[in-house]
């Protein structure tokens, strides 16, 4: 990544009133987080895609399996911790009166780093909820004493996080979509951008005129809408644009 690309990102996010920071798995990748396509280690358990593991069909059929991939998951996120790139963010949003990060991730790493104007498109991993129901229950504790585990009155629940084919909690997105089509950048932060509706938010920040800047070390089908992309971790390149602006 050139200085004069950083230089560039760094006079956008200076001269911001209005700020949406729009992040992915990659994000959570220096802390260990492994990522859901690309970025190297790609999930995959007892053989099955994340895709297969995460999805309605899945639940609906076998949800002990399920509530074990997520298990696994819990296990392995309850050893991490929140990385320089989500300290950089959780300190950001104090500098902004518009300040809106819309994450994709389920991890909690973002509020453990102190964000307080978030987001989660698609849930949280450290929650359940009742099925057909959207009144969550903490779930703090891994391992879980039982799964599926069962909420405060016995009631059987489900991870309250938004698997393939199912529908984002009401208004999460909406709420997202209209802070993005006024805000003046749009930090796009380690995700592909392949997953819908998600991936409409820097697509509407763009088409609303927001100076967009891409943080991943890849290129990514979002990269043609960057007006600047600054290719390295997030890690390193989070924390040194906001040193700069
Ligand atoms: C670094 C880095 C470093 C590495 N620093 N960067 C249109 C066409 C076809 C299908 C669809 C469509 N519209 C909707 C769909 C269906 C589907 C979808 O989008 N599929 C696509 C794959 C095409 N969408 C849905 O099903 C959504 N629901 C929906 O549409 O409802 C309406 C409906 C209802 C009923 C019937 C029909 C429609 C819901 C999607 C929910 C997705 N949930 C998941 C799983 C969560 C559960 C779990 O955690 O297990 O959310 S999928 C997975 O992908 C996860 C992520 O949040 C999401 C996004 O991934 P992300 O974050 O971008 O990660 P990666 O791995 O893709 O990318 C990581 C990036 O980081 C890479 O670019 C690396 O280079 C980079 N990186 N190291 C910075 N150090």
């Amino acid at each position: 990544m050139s200085d004069q690309l950083l230089e560039k990102a760094a006079r956008y996010v200076r001269e911001a009133r209005r700020v949406v920071v729009f992040t992915g798995a990659g994000v959570s990748a220096e802390s260990g987080v492994p990522t859901f396509r690309g970025g190297g280690n790609t999930a995959v358990w007892r053989g099955m895609p994340a895709t297969e593991l995460s999805s309605a069909e899945l639940l609906e059929r076998d949800a002990v399996t399920v509530w074990e991939w997520f298990e696994y998951r819990r296990g392995i996120l309850a050893g991490l911790s929140p990385n320089p790139a989500h300290y950089a963010l959780a300190e950001a949003e104090k500098r902004y009166d518009d300040f809106l990060l819309v994450t994709q991730n389920v991890d909690g790493l973002h509020q453990r780093a102190g964000s307080t104007k978030i987001i989660e498109l698609h849930g949280n991993i450290w929650r359940g909820r009742p099925f057909g129901s959207s009144k969550t229950v903490p779930l703090p504790e891994t391992p879980l004493p039982e799964i599926p585990p069962k909420g405060p009155n016995g009631e059987v629940l489900r991870p309250d996080v938004v698997l393939f084919g199912e529908m984002l909690p009401a208004g999460a997105f909406e709420e997202a979509a209209t802070v993005a089509a006024s805000c003046d950048v749009c930090l796009v932060v380690g995700t592909s951008a392949l997953v819908y509706p998600a991936a409409r938010i820097p697509e509407i920040a763009s088409a609303a005129g927001a100076a967009v800047i891409e943080i991943n070390p890849e290129e990514t089908r979002f990269s043609d809408f960057a007006d600047v992309s600054l290719r390295g971790p997030a890690g390193e390149i989070v924390p040194k644009l906001f040193a700069k602006s």
